[in-house]
């Protein structure tokens, strides 16, 4: 399978995320997109190429300029607040929660760090924008050759991309790569996309991007939220809103269960995306559904993500693949190596 692999991914490294209370070392690590890279060697399953560069025209598709000019400032100005800050990564602390005004824009950095955000696990750094930024044009790459023909293409890149909203960051994400390509094909002529997240996490900016819209349908399988991150999205009953109502599908699944379970959700939404009749499809590619995951609860095992990859193959779809979450390291890469390789012996 083609891949575009983003090489400057490595430039955002956060070093603390907050969690029960404490800064802990970050769990979304460089290491991670490394080990999918090795393990993509490893098998053979090339070519791997470097993304084309797009100008902010086709990211300002999916987020709104003022976050983007936000974001492109950002380490400027946390620096600017004290020096002693470029040896600290960015991270917010003050949220305009209900009952708070967010029409209005701060002149207050921190204050802006909370009105574009919504927790305090995602740290900002000095290479954020330019290793986000390549990442969108690493999706943006990969949904320019499926349209032009590719029958798949993985964007390789981190931060991942499913939290990030219209304008904001959090569950260590940036820019929405997955609503990003999902937009550039909509661009390219593609009259109906869908995306499909198999993320442990609810890819609620992806859900919230797209919630209005009757031309391109998210379906999600993912950890319940009543008890899982990020909490406050990916109910069952949540459809869709306006025109949109009816494209947008949750399939929300109990901590601790297993794939034969989880494939059958996984099947549902392949039945729902089916019955939409797209002309291509986006896979939030997120492997933290893995067993040995540390900070998420489904189990999944290493040859469960070949049998995946073939069903994904079986929607019959031009496919973009946009790697998400994973965080048992040592097995990231394999685990979705085994993704594009059933896919891809599926597909012929
Ligand atoms: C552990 C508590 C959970 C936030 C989890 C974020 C998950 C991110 C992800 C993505 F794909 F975006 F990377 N903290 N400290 O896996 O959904
Ligand atoms: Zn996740």
């Amino acid at each position: 399978m083609l891949t575009l692999y983003n090489d400057r991914h490595a430039l955002h490294h956060g070093k603390l995320e907050m969690f029960r209370g404490e800064l802990v070392p970050c769990f979304e690590v460089p290491a991670r997109a490394d080990f999918v890279l090795q393990a993509l060697n490893d098998r053979g399953l090339g070519p791997v190429e470097s993304p084309e560069d797009f100008d902010d025209a086709a990211i300002a598709r999916v987020h709104a300029p003022r976050y983007l000019d936000f974001l492109a400032h950002a380490w400027d100005e946390w620096v600017a607040l004290d020096p002693a800050n470029a040896q600290r990564d960015a991270l917010p602390s003050y949220w305009p929660i209900r009952t708070f005004r967010s029409d209005v824009l701060p002149a207050s950095f921190p204050a802006r760090m909370g009105l574009f955000s919504y927790d305090a696990g995602t740290p900002l750094t000095a290479g954020t924008w330019e290793a986000a930024r390549a990442g969108a044009c690493c999706a943006l790459t990969a949904a320019r050759r499926v349209a032009k023909g590719e029958r798949a293409a993985f964007a390789l890149t981190r931060p991942p991309g499913h939290h990030a909203g219209l304008d904001f960051f959090g569950g260590y994400c940036f820019l929405n790569n997955a609503a990003i390509a999902a937009q550039a094909l909509r661009d390219a002529g593609v009259e109906r996309v869908a995306v499909l997240d198999i993320d442990y996490h609810h890819g609620n900016g992806t859900q919230a991007i797209f919630y209005e819209r009757a031309d391109v349908h998210f379906s999600s399988v993912h950890g319940d939220p009543h008890t899982e991150y990020p909490y406050f999205l990916g109910h069952a009953d949540e459809r869709g809103a306006g025109e949109g109502l009816g494209f947008n599908r949750n399939l929300p699944l109990a901590r601790g269960i297993g794939f034969a379970a989880w494939r059958e959700a996984l099947k549902e939404a392949l039945r729902g995306i089916a019955a939409f009749g797209p002309g291509a499809l986006v896979v939030s590619l997120g492997l933290d559904t893995f067993a040995g995951d540390p900070i998420a609860g489904f189990t999944l095992a290493t040859p469960d993500y070949l049998r995946v990859g073939e069903d994904l193959a079986d929607a019959g779809l031009p496919t973009v693949f946009v790697f998400e979450g994973g965080y048992a390291v040592a097995e990231v890469g394999v685990n979705a190596v085994n993704v594009l390789d059933g896919f891809m012996q599926r597909a012929g």
